[in-house]
């Protein structure tokens, strides 16, 4: 499946010890957005993943020493906003952020740089067709309070991290939420600036924790920094004071599969 329009995307892809999967992640990125960039936020990873994104052609944002998914995210981010490009045209118009253990389904995405390359919405989230692991559902449902009590909007994927929108957006979330707050923080502060939410289903898979040990330790820390966002966005209604919107949640025609 491609975009319509990848000359002018970047793909951020989030990854900590993904070296198993992360160059099918990006084999895949790049056969669905052939001229995109694809830069890789690899945050300390102790097992390759940082070779391995660069071997299969990706641009690396490694960390000394890890900052967690939403710190090292923003750092992958302001180098591909400073980065001249390749013709020295400067950033893309687009960006799609994405997990790095996707695998082959990564190359699915195509539908939400196609809803936003088309102004159906802002922020294009993606839900996920089938459910793959995850616990009893605690953790997605206090994001999904946090964002509802902060802003107003109801999405059913608040804690998703595949997500395009154009440079403006971008540059309005900018710094993400610390860690796991990232894709909350983001919804939050894109709908507090009057920026539409679309949600897509699409088919995907990744490398989910379940209900495990080490998933419940997992889910319990996303909890926290998810109770941090909501801490940090008490009061106000955003850098213009403006008044929380309703989300435009969508499905697209052909987005799954
Ligand atoms: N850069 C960076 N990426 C991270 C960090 N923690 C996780 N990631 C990546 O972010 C993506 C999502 O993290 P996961 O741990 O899979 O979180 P999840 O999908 O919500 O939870 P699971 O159901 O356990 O898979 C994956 O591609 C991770 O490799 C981090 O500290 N820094
Ligand atoms: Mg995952």
């Amino acid at each position: 499946m491609e975009s319509s329009k990848t000359n002018s995307l970047a793909v951020l892809i989030a990854a900590r010890n993904e070296a198993d999967v992360i160059a099918a992640t990006i084999g895949s990125l790049r056969e669905a957005f052939p001229g995109a960039v694809l830069w890789v936020a690899d945050d300390a990873s102790d097992d390759g993943t940082a070779d391995a994104a660069m071997a299969a052609g990706a641009k690396v944002v490694s960390r000394g020493k890890p900052h967690g998914k939403g710190g090292n995210m923003t750092a992958c981010a302001e180098a591909m906003l400073s980065d001249p490009g390749r013709d020295g045209e400067g950033p893309p118009d687009c960006v799609l952020l994405c997990d790095g253990d996707l695998g082959a389904s990564a190359g699915h995405l195509a539908p939400l740089v196609d809803a936003v390359e088309a102004g159906e919405c802002d922020l294009a989230v993606a839900m996920f067709a089938k459910r793959v692991g995850g616990g009893f559902g605690f953790a997605l449902g206090f994001s999904a309070w946090v964002i509802r009590r902060r802003c107003g909007a109801e999405p059913q994927a608040p804690i998703s991290g595949q997500r395009a929108m154009k440079l403006d957006v971008l540059r309005r979330v900018l710094p993400f939420a610390p860690a796991y707050g990232m894709e909350t923080g983001m919804t939050i502060d894109a709908v507090r600036a009057g920026y539409r939410l679309g949600e897509y289903e699409i088919d995907l898979a990744h490398k989910a924790t379940g209900k495990s040990i080490k998933g419940f330790i997992h889910r319990f820390r996303q909890l926290l920094d998810f109770a941090r966002v909501w801490w940090a966005r008490r009061g106000g209604r955003g850098p213009d004071g403006k008044r929380p919107v309703e989300s435009v949640a969508g499905s697209r025609p052909g987005a799954t599969g």
